[in-house]
């Protein structure tokens, strides 16, 4: 397999103005007719005309209605001899058939539960039909689809229905049609069709512009009392792109389509998303507080790539992160202009950067990183990460900071005039960007700020701060630097904005000369505080300004103000993160570390409680304060990594402060554990996180107290709850105490939802990820793939038992026996066969084995050695696995 290049990128040879498509659904073998009209590129030399395809049967070419010589060179369908540029456009008829049901990669067209659905981003259009399958190559598609109407009673695709009724004709009895036109030109990625037995809740809404629109949910008959949720998070989006961006709903018909079979979250097909149920399927039986966020946060995402994305697209797959970082970035702002209050507003932006840090900067540090846009790939759907999406989402955010919320809007509204209906680049939004605020530091730093877009790896910077108590002079020293990455040995400084405030001793934010906001562009700056009384505490990067990683001494006694009083709620948790962060390094870098052994002192344990018992903070913030940084982020602060050190030391912090804090957590939980009426709000969601963690750590304490109150209280609840999100805290606390109890809940709650498919995986993906005491887990993920409801051709399936365990559950997959390796090495085979996708993904899994410490890291090399040397291997699985071993 040959790398592909950004700087290789050339314009198509051809434009392909409008797309005619006609399917004879059949899961066994779909009959596909494309009539084309293309015309010649005039701004590239006159060559052969060569449309992508994979896995499709051809059975006719026609050009001009002329059956024409062509051939098939590297799965290309290639044709010479093309009508000339001056003879205007031609058209092109193609005649193919596929095998949906076949189709176990989910990419193309591929059947699930008796229905057919398309995911074509980023190139799976070639599996239906031959194409210039490149997202610069925009046409106009009409689309006919034909099938059995009692199989198939609904038939959709792109755009508006222009036509539908019975076929006529023999061979077409109890057969039906619906044609399709979308009346917006679009790259092929975006193209969707779905038929099947679906219902759908519909909804009218006027826009504040004044148009009429019909939205809809389709899902499988059953399900609909489970679509509430996503219609209102729809209706909120479609409102909050109006009202922050002007940007209105531009289809008469905006449609939502539900499968259980996806590869992904969901995707933004022009008028008709297609999603996976885990994010469209709700009520408060069957969903968590979680389950409600993220669906709110997709389908906004979804719907606002209508117009970062879709109205304007990427000219190449390098440039993704120009939708993808962008519409990340609008679905947290989204969410976050949902919040009724400023703190569940810092909530949400918490949770926000604790992904980018657990996720991205293991990634931006190991052998995937890569900039955010780019400059190679083997197989682009290996970069659909979270440097593309999250790291891309703060590069666009710290352009919101240098311009101000207003000055983005205002480059938002420069980038829709400039480019509505093009294909183009990153750098042609930051130069919008830029050029409606030429005033800011940003238009200033423009080329210098693009280097987040160039050069990968999270940069450090280092702060240190001098007193001078004679002169009331106060001098901050901050440097910046940025480790190696594959191929980028040096990298110049970057542009970063540092949010920063100074405390005094006693907690009061100073007045100073300085701005709230210093932005850095050099290796080394200092910032100069006059006139102060005493020594300031400083309060840097708040609400995590920029995506690096600050290095900083501060005293316990200074991260103790911060945590009791800083005015950013950001800075506020970072600082109970380090003070627990210190803790942990300190017991993990003790080579006779002893399970049961002390971690925590009495100065950290009182700060805890002060949060805990603090009578005006949020009940999602001190659930976000009390919990411990992951063994993930644990092991990211290390260059040697033992992973079981790490999990003793983080399960030995958390009995401790689960037996400390006794009668706080009983308090806590008596406090918050009634909620009245389920409502899915930040407010009432963090008081049942902060319950369902004081129930989590009664039933730890439990365990080492021999105490059976709590657990059986526990079991009550699981047995008693009226949402899923306490029943399934509940269950939870049970099963990470390895409670007698936990048995019997765990039978119950599959009794209960065995015809509930996602709350399945959760049941799944529980035992998967519980705490691993002795290696017990390894045994129970293998039970649990041979249980009657394992399939693992069903991706949510296959994730919520081998992710969980490969990739959430550290200390159960590090064993110093290697099993988990092995297991691991197997399943990666195993899934390349069924869907590269899905397989490339847990290949990840072993990204940062280079880190570990003996006997693991021999051993992880092994297990990635086996897989490489597999003959068939797909791109997918070959280009992480030969990345990692490099
Ligand atoms: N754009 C899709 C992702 C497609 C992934 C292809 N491997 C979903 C999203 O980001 O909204
Ligand atoms: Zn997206």
């Amino acid at each position: 397999p040959v790398a592909i290049r950004r700087e290789d990128y050339q314009a198509p040879a051809f434009w392909i103005d409008t797309v005619d498509l006609c399917f004879d659904l059949d899961p066994a073998k779909t009959r596909v007719l494309n009539k084309m009209v293309l015309r010649r590129n005039p701004d590239v030399p006159a060559q052969a005309l060569r449309l992508d395809g994979e896995e499709l049967n051809l059975a006719r070419v026609l050009v001009n209605g002329q059956g024409a010589s062509f051939r098939i060179e590297g799965g290309q369908l290639v044709l010479e001899n093309l009508p000339a540029a001056e003879e205007g456009p031609f058209a092109l008829e193609i005649f193919t058939t596929c095998a949906p049901a076949k189709n176990t990669k989910l990419m193309g067209l591929y059947v699930s539960n008796g229905s057919f659905f398309t995911q074509c981003e980023a190139e799976g259009f070639r599996r239906i039909t031959y194409f210039l399958d490149r997202p610069d190559v925009m046409a106009s598609y009409t689309v006919t689809l034909r099938a059995d109407k009692t199989a198939y009673p609904v038939l959709l695709s792109n755009g508006n229905l222009v036509e539908h009724g019975p076929l006529q004709g023999e061979g077409n009895e109890n057969r039906h049609y619906a044609k399709w036109v979308d009346p917006h030109k679009k790259p092929s990625y975006l193209f969707a069709l779905v038929a099947g037995k679906l219902v759908a809740r519909e909804q009218r809404i006027r826009s504040r512009l004044g148009g009429d629109h019909l939205l809809q949910v389709y899902v499988r008959p059953g399900d609909l009392d489970k679509t509430e949720h996503a219609m209102q998070s729809l209706m909120a989006s479609v409102a909050w792109d109006e009202a922050r961006f002007g940007l209105p709903l531009d289809l008469e018909r905006f449609m939502i389509v539900a499968t259980s079979d996806f590869n992904m979250g969901a995707m933004e097909n022009k008028g008709l998303n297609i999603f996976n149920t885990k994010y469209v399927l709700a009520n408060q039986a069957t969903a968590t507080d979680t389950d409600f966020a993220n669906i709110e946060s997709v389908v906004g995402h979804e719907y606002f790539h209508n117009w970062t994305g879709n109205r304007v697209t990427c000219r190449d797959w390098f440039q993704l992160s120009l939708k993808e970082g962008l519409t990340v970035f609008r679905d947290q702002e989204f969410s976050q202009d949902l919040c009724a209050e400023p703190s569940a507003r810092a909530v949400k932006r918490i949770e926000d950067v604790r992904v980018l840090r657990t996720a991205q900067f293991p990634e931006d540090a190991g052998p995937m990183a890569h900039p955010v846009r780019p400059d190679s790939y083997v197989e682009i759907n290996n970069f659909y990460t979270v440097t593309v999406y999250e790291k891309g989402a703060e590069v666009v955010r710290m352009m919101q900071t240098l311009v101000g919320r207003d000055g983005f809007a205002a480059g938002m509204k420069l980038y829709f005039e400039r480019h509505d209906g093009q294909a183009v680049t990153c750098d042609d939004f930051a130069q919008a960007i830029a050029d409606a605020n030429p005033g800011s530091e940003l238009a200033r730093l423009l080329p210098q700020f693009k280097r987040w877009y160039s050069q990968a790896g999270t940069p450090r910077v280092h702060a240190a701060g001098q007193w001078d108590a004679g002169a009331g002079r106060y001098t901050l020293t901050l440097t910046q630097s940025c480790a190696p990455t594959p191929g980028q040995a040096l990298k110049e400084p970057f542009v970063i904005p540092v949010a920063l405030g100074l405390l005094g001793a006693d907690g009061q934010e100073l007045q100073t000369q300085q701005p709230a906001l210093f932005v850095m562009t050099e290796a080394q700056h200092q910032i100069v505080f006059e006139g102060l009384a005493a020594e300031p505490v400083p309060s840097l990067l708040r609400g995590f300004s920029a995506p690096v990683i600050l290095d900083i001494d501060y005293s316990d006694a200074q991260l103790l103000t911060l945590l009791a009083h800083d005015s950013d709620p950001f800075n506020r948790w970072e600082a109970g993160q380090r003070l627990a962060l210190r803790r942990a390094l300190k017991a993990i870098g003790d080579d006779g570390f002893a399970d049961g052994q002390t971690v925590l002192d009495a100065a950290f344990i009182d700060a805890m409680r002060e949060v805990l018992r603090h009578p005006r903070l949020d009940a999602a913030f001190k659930e976000l304060v009390l919990t411990l940084p992951s063994e993930t982020y644990l092991a990211e602060q290390l260059d040697v990594v033992d992973p079981q050190r790490i999990h003793a030391v983080r399960e030995a912090m958390r009995a401790q402060l689960a037996e400390a804090l006794l009668e706080d957590w009983q308090w806590a939980y008596e406090e918050h554990r009634d909620n009245g009426a389920y409502q899915p709000d930040p407010r009432s969601s963090g008081r049942r996180a902060l319950a369902g963690l004081a129930l989590a750590q009664l039933c730890l304490a439990a365990r080492t107290s021999g105490d059976t109150v709590w657990p059986g209280k526990a079991y009550q609840r699981f047995k008693d709850a009226g949402n899923m999100t306490d029943r399934f805290n509940a269950l939870s606390a049970l099963v990470a105490s390895a409670h007698e109890l936990a048995a019997p809940a765990l039978q119950r709650f599959h009794a209960l939802f065995k015809d509930e498919a996602l709350v399945l995986d959760k049941w799944f993906a529980l035992q998967a990820g519980s705490p691993d005491r002795n290696g017990n887990v390894l045994p129970a993920v293998k039970q649990l793939m041979k249980h009657a409801d394992f399939n693992l051709r069903n991706p949510n399936r296959a994730r919520s038992v081998i992710f969980s365990y490969c990739n959430a559950n550290p200390g159960g997959f590090h064993r110093a026996d290697a099993a988990g390796y092995v297991f691991w090495a197997d399943r990666v085979i195993e899934l390349d066969a069924i869907n590269p996708q899905v397989a490339a993904r847990l290949a990840r899994a072993l990204d940062r084995w280079k880190k570990l410490a003996e006997p693991y890291r021999t051993a992880a090399r092994e297990a990635l050695a086996r897989v490489a040397a597999k003959a068939d291997l797909s791109n997918d699985v070959r280009e992480v696995v030969t990345r990692a071993l490099d």
